[in-house]
């Protein structure tokens, strides 16, 4: 037997955590934590050690696939796809213009840092405006906010270091994804309890999270913004602010204290139904706990339920008037590592425009933003008849049939493409509607860096690496013998070359979309003859790394390096200022102050709040059919109250159907007691096609069925309301519509 254990970064989720890997006969058999990686310290989570069965799943594809005109599919070698897709794609190009084409990246980019730059660089090729992330279905609010607000060039607050910390809507101990640092949330989280950290929470339900704090605000759902403007008016009428630093850095101050003026604390108490002592506590805890004060992060929870934009600016005036920024003199909080040095300064990046520009979209008058492209109406695009009509997409590592909004319009949008391709590890709920799937390597068949991980603190602030740390891995494993697998970018440098298309591949650093640059982008030319390794092309892009990608490379269990970074003085000639009082955030804050929040209670048809939560061993929609993570449960159940259970005569396990005002799906109701007894919680991104909804306890059921693209929106992201869903529960399922 043939036996090597190398070290190895697991990119499932941004954490991206050092591992191990086993080899055994060329075949990956077994994934741990890597004691010897300094930052990890063995930590790994359940999804990172079902690695072995992620790559061995009998399900995944070891063959790009074609689909029959019977609706059949058979294996294609992946170069004829390549040139019939390129030719399908020429086609439609020459008759209906670049515009029909439009590309769409899910999660599955992260693990793959060339993926998506490349899948840009071809849509650049070809002069289609239409790139979509899975970004403006997730906190679009976040890059809108920065830009109405500014950045501030010193950098976070670090947490290790801080004596505070708030959390709205996010579950960082099981999500990894922000606020406390993902690199092993349990153990960061439970040093700085040990120092005397004080948390306080805003959730619905009394999370993994939650249940750590030392104030668990419980409130409503979708009243996130009423709390934040009412901590805001508190901490301005009590004189809590830091004054010096509103003087040197920050307009909109006046704007801001109208702004909150009618959020008094009894009228937030009533209207997010909180004890008015909870509040004013927690706002007095957050502007004076401690000698560290430290940040607040929102996560999906406040961000999908309606107003995204607005939670996000006003966590950004709460963190700006309480002066929680690095200052000068002090260690940079995210130095970079594999990304290029540049030199933190204690000094703002003034606002920036950051919506209502570029490529109009045909429906609900959407625009381009900083935040990308809006999601949630490209099903509409693929729809509407006319000049500019979408007629092939391209989806990479992503799963529109089970994530995006509206799974009956996705579907009907999906059917009428003219060419729908995937790149996907198997026949994922979109897969099953494609032309072509073309079936990519896995993560410990490519080479692998953490400068994605690294990347993503320019998305907002809480994420991140907090530390100079970086890991780089080779292939540690050969794909199954007998597979035709392709990377995701050279599947795109395989179109250009069928096309003709010269492509400009730019990595670039720095925050608002790249407006602002911490250093010049690397840029590769790629042309008709270009030949190059992923190896070769992951050199290019860490070009200007901080620490050279060999240096790295020298450290196969990743280091911790020592690089002098301190928040420098701010510039003498700077006069940029950050501004807490955007107008168009304040209009929207006076809107939310005169809604009629009673009249919409009073309504009952639909009594309960659905509310979102992510499950700690799938990702998204993957990893829902292996038995190492489902453990024989492989649906997403409706979590309720056993108390609102009962008072609805329902039971543990009973079959329900549970309708919003748009559509209905069924669900199977299992007890638990931390939620609120006027919600239910939900798992997104599970369930078949409508057609299989009796097949709800093997799949689960599809959430985004519930959420409309068209009646509750953002007018800037398109964002709909995919949280805070008003919904009603009735004993068993009848299969109605689908
Ligand atoms: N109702 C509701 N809707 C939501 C959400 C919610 O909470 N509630 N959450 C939203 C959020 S935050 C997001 S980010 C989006 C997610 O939206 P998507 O990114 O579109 O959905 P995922 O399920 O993450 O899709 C991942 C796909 O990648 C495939 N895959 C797995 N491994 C690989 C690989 O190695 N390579 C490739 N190429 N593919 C791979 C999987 O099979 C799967 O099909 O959904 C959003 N939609
Ligand atoms: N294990 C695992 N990790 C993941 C993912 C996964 O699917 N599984 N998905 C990844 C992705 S794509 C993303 S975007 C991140 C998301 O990461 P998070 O934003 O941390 O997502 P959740 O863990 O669902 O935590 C959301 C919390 O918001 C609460 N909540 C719901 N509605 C409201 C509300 O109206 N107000 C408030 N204040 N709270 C509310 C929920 O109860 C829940 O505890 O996680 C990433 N990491
Ligand atoms: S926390 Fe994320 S990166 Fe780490 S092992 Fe789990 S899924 Fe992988
Ligand atoms: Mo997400």
């Amino acid at each position: 037997m043939d036996v090597t254990t190398r070290p190895g970064i697991c990119r499932i989720c941004s954490a991206h955590c050092g591992v191990l890997a086993t080899v055994t006969d060329g075949k990956l058999t077994k994934v741990t934590g890597d004691p010897d990686n300094p930052m990890f310290q063995g930590y790994t989570c359940v999804k990172g050690r079902a690695l072995p069965e992620i790559h061995n799943n009998p399900l995944r594809l070891l063959q790009s696939q074609k689909r029959a005109p019977d609706g059949t599919y058979a294996a294609v070698e992946a170069q004829r796809a390549m040139d019939e897709i390129a030719a399908k794609l020429q086609q439609l190009i020459d008759t209906h213009g670049p515009r029909s084409i439009a590309l769409y990246l899910g999660t599955n980019g992260l693990p793959y840092p060339a993926s998506a730059l490349m899948a840009n660089a071809f849509i650049r090729a070809i002069e289609s405006p239409m790139f979509f992330t899975a970004n403006t279905i997730d906190q679009p609010g976040k890059q809108i906010a920065l830009a109405a607000h500014g950045h501030w060039l010193g950098g976070d607050v670090d947490f290790h270091e801080a004596d505070s910390w708030m959390l709205i809507g996010t579950n960082p101990l099981v999500s990894k994804a922000i606020g406390i640092p993902g690199q092993n949330p349990a153990r960061n989280l439970k040093a700085a309890l040990a120092r005397g950290m004080q948390l306080i929470v805003i959730d619905p339900r009394r999370s993994q999270t939650a249940s750590r704090a030392a104030i668990h605000i419980q409130p409503l759902p979708g009243e996130d913004v009423t709390i934040v403007a009412g901590m805001i008016h508190v901490i301005i009428r009590e004189g809590l602010y830091d004054s010096e630093f509103l003087v040197e850095n920050v307009d909109g101050f006046d704007a801001l204290t109208r702004a909150v003026a009618g959020f008094t604390p009894d009228y937030v108490a009533e209207r997010a139904d909180i004890p008015e002592q909870q509040l004013l506590d927690a706002a007095r805890l957050f502007a004076t706990h401690g000698h560290r004060p430290g940040m607040v992060n929102a996560g999906t929870g406040a961000n999908f339920a309606m107003h995204g934009n607005l939670l996000e600016y006003l966590c950004l005036c709460l963190t700006t008037i309480c002066g929680r920024w690095q200052r000068a003199g002090e260690r940079v909080t995210r130095p970079n590592t594999l990304m290029p040095a540049f030199e933190a300064k204690a000094q703002p990046h003034a606002p920036y425009e950051g919506w209502g520009y570029g490529e109009r979209l045909r429906v609900r008058g959407l625009t381009d933003a900083v935040c990308g492209m809006p999601t949630a109406a490209l099903a509409d695009e693929i729809l509407l008849e006319g000049d500019g009509q979408v007629k092939a997409l391209i989806c990479i590592g992503g799963n529109p049939m089970a994530a995006w909004p509206d799974q009956r319009k996705t579907q009907r949008a999906l059917e009428s493409l003219e060419l729908l391709v995937t790149l996907d590890t198997e026949m994922s709920l979109t897969s099953r509607l494609a032309d072509y799937v073309i079936a990519p390597k896995m993560q410990m068949e490519t080479p692998a860096m953490t400068q994605g991980s690294e990347l993503i603190k320019y998305y907002t602030s809480g994420t991140g690496i907090p530390a100079a740390y970086a890991q780089y891995s080779p292939r540690l494993v050969d794909p199954p013998e007998g597979s035709d697998l392709t990377e995701e970018w050279e599947f795109f440098l395989g179109l250009a070359k069928r096309m003709g298309l010269e492509l400009w591949f730019v990595n670039f650093f720095g925050g608002g979309g790249g407006r602002f640059m911490e250093s010049p982008p690397v840029v590769v030319n790629f042309n008709g003859d270009t030949e190059m390794t992923t190896e070769e092309l992951f050199a290019h892009m860490c070009t200007n790394s901080r620490v050279p990608l060999e240096e790295v490379a020298s450290h196969p269990h990743g280091k911790i390096f020592d690089v002098d970074a301190i928040v420098h003085d701010r510039d003498a000639d700077c006069s940029a200022r950050l501004d807490v009082g955007n107008a168009y955030m304040m209009g929207d804050l006076g809107d939310v102050r005169t809604d009629d929040f009673r009249a919409t209670r009073s309504e009952t048809t639909f009594p309960l709040r659905l509310i979102p939560r992510r499950h700690g061993s799938f990702m998204n929609s993957s990893g829902t059919n292996l038995s190492a993570l489902n453990r024989g449960k492989a649906y997403n159940p409706a979590y309720m109250h056993p108390a609102a259970m009962a008072a609805l005569g329902l039971e543990n396990g009973a079959l329900v159907t549970i309708s919003s005002p748009h559509d209905s799906i069924p669900s199977v109701l299992e007890a638990d007691d931390s939620l609120r007894h006027d919600v239910i919680a939900m798992h997104h991104a599970f369930g078949g096609l409508p057609a299989e909804d009796h097949e709800v306890r093997d799949r689960g059921s599809n959430v985004g069925r519930l959420v409309p693209t068209d009646t509750d929106f953002d007018p800037i992201t398109g964002m709909p309301r995919q949280g805070n869903i008003p919904v009603n529960i009735t004993a068993g399922f009848v299969n109605a519509i689908g």
